[in-house]
């Protein structure tokens, strides 16, 4: 091909050179000759050009890049020979103790210098809704997506501030996400929160590779086989827009990450930043006790080779890391049925400074990987065509001797119950006796939280028995959501709910941030719903309630197979329906008794 022939920009020429002169005329061999086919040519070209520009290094730097890892690849290099794991530096914080309560007091006095980034960019095939996830309810009683339900808690952190500024709130999206990510937000007035603290950054995809050689793979003349890069790529926007070292000049000390379904998240995350602000913690990742061979990575400390590194081994490597180091028999249970390491739930807390200083020397790519699927044992030929990846949590490998990483251990269902898979998938989980992660189980969690903080605060919980819908157990109750208006720290439910009792199937939903409960008792079966709006003053005492509430109602099959049932009810197999729960609103300012 003769590039001066081709009617484009300078820029598009100089990319083709460079292109060439790094090994890919594929790309460009046989094309037809002038005239034909030019529009197709020109958006082939302007798809070169974009992910040229997104990729630091662009392009070249890509394959580059590529063929590294590929060659460490064939080699069949174990990543982590000459390392042995060790138990990471662990601050653990599953009991509600005095230690839960001092990081906590730190922790909701940071809450100005705190900014949380979201990546949602993934498609959650395992789930497969055919929306974004962020959309889907994290609750059926009042019906709360789960952006509603992270935004909602943005704005309880700035409430609580001594001078309130937004708390800014960065979301990862994707080509798959972006547009319903965006519509989401002008849909619902922004959920509250201003259009200016909300920094939406997208991913791009990034081309796959045939072979070892890092040619980049075709999927026709003129096409590209684009796949995803993964959530590291959160690093690299945030250097490229320049958005993490503005926010760090501007006051921000912390970045929290948070994944797309993990309604549990903000239980854990005001003690969380308490345990990085005490302890100085340059990186902190939140776990749980991990189940062996769950599909969730171990925190270890790696030692050897004249190293000490903490971070995420992933699922798929672990037990190959224990089987050759301290565990012959691989990723077994230890004598509480955990396994051996912490579990990553992806909920991270990065100090900005170290932060910072780490992305403007990597330029924000971190720990790139490559998992080629090859044909056979000489490790040339690919089943099909690979791509780099990244996963936010490997930022910790660039964090060395001079930085502090620790971990921070809290109660699983306290702060990690994800929607990640479908029904079928979330069954056979169950049945396997892990815990299902389906949109039934993650609501029956957000509930439990709420029975935790009532708990917590010296409230009688009586639990209903388990039910099996759609063979995934769940305990439907009671049903408590304490909003993060109301309170977001155990310190703040003490002080504003005493005594009393809730039982069975029962329903409380507190919302606003002047309610108190004193020795308020709801019966099984009954609900009440408390909302205070703002200057509105609630107290509700020696209350006994005791009416026919919400019911939790299967799906017929005819409903399961309807197209008129809503999606996100067919992900957990029932609907709740109102039979005469105690709703009490104050949109006024005033001084309430109930
Ligand atoms: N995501 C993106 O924003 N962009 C992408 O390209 C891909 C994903 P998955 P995964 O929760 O237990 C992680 O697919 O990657 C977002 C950890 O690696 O749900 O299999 C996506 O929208 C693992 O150690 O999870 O596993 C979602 O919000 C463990 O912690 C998030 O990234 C595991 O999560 C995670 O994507 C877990």
């Amino acid at each position: 091909m003769d590039i001066a022939k081709l009617c484009i920009q300078p820029v598009e020429q100089k990319l083709i050179q460079k292109l060439l002169d790094a090994g890919q005329e594929h790309l460009f061999a046989d094309w037809d000759e002038p005239g034909v086919n030019e529009e197709t040519k020109q958006s082939f070209i302007s798809t070169l050009i974009r992910i040229d520009g997104s990729y630091p290094g662009g392009l070249t730097g890509y394959v580059t890049n590529a063929r590294k890892l590929l060659a460490e690849a064939q080699k069949g290099e174990n990543p982590f020979d000459g390392f042995v794991p060790h138990q990471p530096d662990v601050v653990d914080l599953t009991q509600f103790d005095e230690t839960y309560d001092h990081y906590e007091a730190i922790g909701k006095n940071r809450f100005d210098k705190t900014a949380v980034v979201l990546v949602a960019g993934g498609l959650g095939e395992r789930l497969g809704y055919n929306g974004i996830k962020l959309d889907i309810p994290v609750e059926v009683t009042e019906t709360t997506s789960y952006l509603a339900h992270y935004a909602a808690n943005l704005l309880a952190m700035e409430a609580r501030m001594e001078t309130p500024r937004p708390v800014p709130f960065i979301i990862m999206v994707s080509e798959d996400t972006n547009a319903k990510t965006r519509a989401a937000f002008e849909n619902n007035n922004w959920f509250g929160l201003k259009k200016e603290q909300v920094h939406l950054l997208k991913q791009e995809l990034v081309p796959a590779i045939a072979d070892n050689d890092g040619h980049l793979a075709l999927k026709e003349k003129y096409k590209l086989v684009l796949k995803p890069h993964g959530h590291g790529d959160i690093h690299m926007l945030l250097h490229t827009s320049g958005l993490a070292a503005r926010l760090h000049a501007e006051g921000i000390e912390h970045f929290v990450y948070v994944q797309d379904t993990n309604g549990q998240v903000f239980n854990a995350i005001p003690a969380a930043l308490g345990v990085s602000t005490e302890k100085d913690f340059d990186f902190n990742s939140i776990a749980v006790n991990r189940i062996p061979g769950e599909a969730c990575g171990g925190l270890a400390k790696l030692v050897g080779n004249g190293k000490e590194l903490t971070f995420n081994v992933e699922y798929n490597q672990l037990d190959p890391l224990l089987r050759a180091t301290i565990s012959p028999e691989g990723d077994v249970p230890d004598e509480h049925g955990f396994s051996i390491f912490p579990g990553n739930i992806n909920v991270l807390i990065i100090k900005a400074a170290s932060y910072v200083r780490i992305l403007e020397k990597t330029q924000g790519i971190i720990a790139e990987f490559v998992n080629p699927k090859y044909n056979d044992d000489t490790r040339t030929v690919f089943k099909k065509p690979t791509r780099l990846e990244t996963m936010m949590q490997d930022l910790a490998k660039l964090f060395g001797s001079e930085e502090k990483v620790g971990v921070s251990v809290f109660d699983r269902r306290w702060s990690f119950s994800a929607n990640k898979n479908n029904i079928t998938d979330a069954a056979a989980k169950a049945a396997a006796g892990g815990p299902p992660e389906s949109a039934a189980s993650a609501e029956a969690d957000f509930y439990l939280a709420g029975r935790m903080k009532l708990a917590a605060a010296g409230m009688k919980i009586t639990e209903a028995e388990q039910k099996i819908i759609l063979d995934i157990p769940v305990t439907p109750g009671p049903r408590v959501i304490l909003r993060p208006s109301f309170a977001l720290t155990l310190d703040e439910v003490r002080k504003k709910i005493k005594d009393g009792s809730i039982a069975g199937n029962a329903t409380l939903v507190l919302d606003g941030k002047d309610i108190t409960l004193k020795n308020v008792k709801i019966t099984a079966g009954s609900a009440l719903v408390v909302k205070a709006g703002k200057g509105a003053k609630i107290t509700v005492k020696d209350l006994k309630v005791d009416n026919t509430g919400f019911e939790i109602v299967k799906l017929t099959d005819e409903e399961m197979e309807s197209a008129n049932t809503p999606e996100y009810l067919k992900l957990r197999g029932y609907h709740l329906e109102n039979r005469g729960a105690q709703i009490c609103e104050f949109p006024e300012p005033g001084e309430y008794t109930v």
